[in-house]
């Protein structure tokens, strides 16, 4: 006999005008059991339903947060905000899931962690999540636990940090064995691009200098140290067929060479988040130290007032895809581990409550964006990438009853002693803020009502996504079978070959920029000037040919005329290369010899 169903699991949303980012209308829907059966107008639904409202709001898809980090541990503390309040706050401002992360030690397993986060996610979650994973560390045994976490655990998302020296970052040969393995498994690789080696040389710098206070946070990782990461980073992710999210993209030039690389085709997905839409870098020269100190995070805030609206802009126009929060709480007392050194000020602000609100305000009200661009921003696109869509990010028959009745007249003013969440401090404090929600719907189950919480720990359910989202990796499969290098067929090289003995006449001291030791055969040298070969000789070419050194022109490998060739009237002067300067695809030049 099946339970009965408690009217609960039936509601019919009335009179609203259902937004899904492609299309808008006027239409009710109607949920059981924890999905949309039906929309449409004048609906036919059982007897015993639940009616809500929605005249005059919009019926939009669950916002989906596509970057936080409850009770995180990091810099010697943990996150305030945990599953639970973190979750809390999410379903306050609109958003019914969010996409953590697992951060795995350097050395420790990354089952055992996603093992231990799961532990403390689920009795907690107020709405459905899920996980990406980083990498950390690199080894066999962490590629195995990468298939392993994609085959069983629903993982399709690996973050990889290039900042956080020594604690998560890799280098470019581990990120490579990262982003080779996210290809094979049909994974999306994630980045947290920043210059990690270049920011700790500009934080000693600036301890140097006697700056210890949260402006030597921003000085020590300007938008050049983000953008040069964004750009390596695409550059290995996509020669390694691999395609790429950047999260938390924080500044113009970092949103510039997103769409840069796009427009030469490459696959790369950019991520702003709340703050960087919401506010800016002058905060860090606050005179206040606790100010200045609860907006750290990493990448800075940038001082440019002018790149919250660059970034909402860069949405509009689809250069950039989704909004995140990087939501990673600290209370001001955490904060104040660092007051004599801002290295030590624990990374990481708030968002998960106030990101639906900021980006309407600055986005739909501010006129940047409409409302289905709303939808696409703050929901669809992340379930797009993630490969969650449609079940969720859309509000149609067979979707999630993941739904939020927006209420879009409603203003508000943002503070920390109305907000929801842990942390006593806000970096939108004072902001008045456009749009909000009315009632929230989480698997069917109204988790606000009437602008009253209704929540209740561990409600939310742990979302798997599978691999090879289509969204994600259709054109880089096509584009490797269709653009796959061949190699030429032609008749072997039959002339003379220089002789590999022959060693690079030039002075030791030539070579320290080599990096010392010499240079490589590769490049005329013998890999030390005592090399094979050159045992008691004098320097100087091998008999019989040219001293190029004496005649002024410089040729990094040494050219001989084939033996069978006969003489010519020119042959006492130097070999001139006829050189071409092809433009390599991508932009790199090399030299022929003609
Ligand atoms: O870097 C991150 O994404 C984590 C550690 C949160 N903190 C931050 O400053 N962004
Ligand atoms: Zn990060
Ligand atoms: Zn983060």
């Amino acid at each position: 006999m099946a339970p009965a169903r408690s009217n609960q699991s039936r509601v019919l949303i009335k009179g609203g005008k259902v937004v899904n980012h492609d299309f808008a209308e006027k239409a009710d829907v109607y949920i059981e059991d924890g999905v949309i059966q039906q929309v449409g107008k004048d609906l036919s639904v059982p007897g015993g339903a639940t009616i809500v409202d929605a005249t005059d709001k919009l019926v939009i898809p669950g916002g989906i947060d596509t970057h936080t980090h409850m009770q995180l541990p990091f810099m010697g503390q943990v996150a305030i905000d945990d599953f639970y309040s973190g979750t809390r706050a999410a379903v306050a401002g609109g958003t019914t899931m969010i996409i953590d992360f697992v951060i795995p030690q350097k050395g420790e397993g990354l089952l055992q962690a996603y093992d231990k986060w799961r532990q403390w996610a689920d009795p907690k979650v107020c709405i459905d999540y899920s996980f990406h994973v980083a990498v950390t560390w690199w080894s066999e045994a962490v590629k195995e636990e990468m298939e392993t976490l994609v085959r069983d655990k629903g993982v399709n998302s690996f973050k990889i940090f290039m900042a956080y020296k020594d604690v998560f970052q890799l280098n470019d040969t581990q990120m490579i064995e990262v982003f080779k393995t996210c290809k094979e498994l049909g994974a999306l690789a994630m980045v947290h691009a920043e210059n990690g080696d270049m920011v700790a040389e500009l934080q000693k710098q600036m301890k140097s200098m006697g700056i210890t206070g949260p402006e030597g946070h921003a000085y020590s990782r300007p938008e050049i140290v983000e953008a040069e990461a964004v750009n390596r980073a695409i550059m290995l992710s996509n020669q390694s067929h691999c395609p790429l999210y950047v999260v938390h993209v924080m500044s113009k030039s970092a949103a510039d060479s997103i769409t840069l690389n796009r427009e030469k085709g490459q696959v790369v997905f950019g991520e702003p988040i709340a703050a960087s839409l919401g506010t800016d870098g002058t905060n860090y020269f606050h005179k206040c130290w606790a100010h200045a100190a609860g907006h750290v995070l990493s990448p800075p805030l940038r001082p440019d007032p002018t790149t919250p609206k660059y970034l909402m802009q860069q949405l509009a126009n689809g250069n950039l895809d989704c909004v995140g929060t990087d939501n990673c709480t600290f209370s001001t007392e955490q904060k104040a581990l660092g007051k004599d050194d801002f290295t030590k000020i624990p990374n990481g602000v708030n968002g998960v409550e106030d990101r639906m609100s900021v980006v309407w305000t600055k986005g739909v009200r501010d006129g940047l964006i409409d409302e289905c661009k709303f939808v696409e921003v703050t929901s669809s696109k992340a379930a797009k990438i993630f490969n969650l869509y449609p079940k969720k990010g859309r509000i149609a028959p067979g979707s999630d009853a993941d739904i939020v009745v927006w209420d879009p007249s409603v203003k508000r003013v943002i503070s920390k002693e109305t907000h929801h969440q842990a942390v006593n401090f806000n970096i939108f404090e004072g902001q008045t803020v456009y749009g909000k929600p009315a009632y929230v719907f989480s698997q069917g189950v109204a988790v606000l009502e009437d602008g009253n919480l209704r929540v209740s720990q561990g409600h939310g359910k742990y979302v798997s996504r599978k691999p090879n989202c289509s969204h994600v990796y259709n054109i880089l499969r096509h584009r490797e079978q269709t653009q796959k290098p061949e190699a030429v067929q032609r008749d072997a090289y039959s002339g003379a070959v220089a002789d590999a003995s022959f060693s690079s006449p030039v002075g030791k001291g030539a070579n320290s920029a080599a990096g010392g030791g010499g240079t490589s055969p590769r490049y005329g040298g013998s890999g030390d000037e005592n090399g094979p070969g050159s045992a008691g000789r004098k320097t100087g070419p091998p008999p019989g040919q040219t001293d190029i050194h004496k005649s002024g022109f410089r040729l990094d490998v040494s050219l001989s005329r084939p033996p069978n060739q006969s003489r010519q009237s020119d042959d006492d002067r130097p070999i001139r290369p006829s050189s071409r300067v092809n433009r390599e695809p991508g932009g790199g030049s090399s030299f022929t010899f003609g």
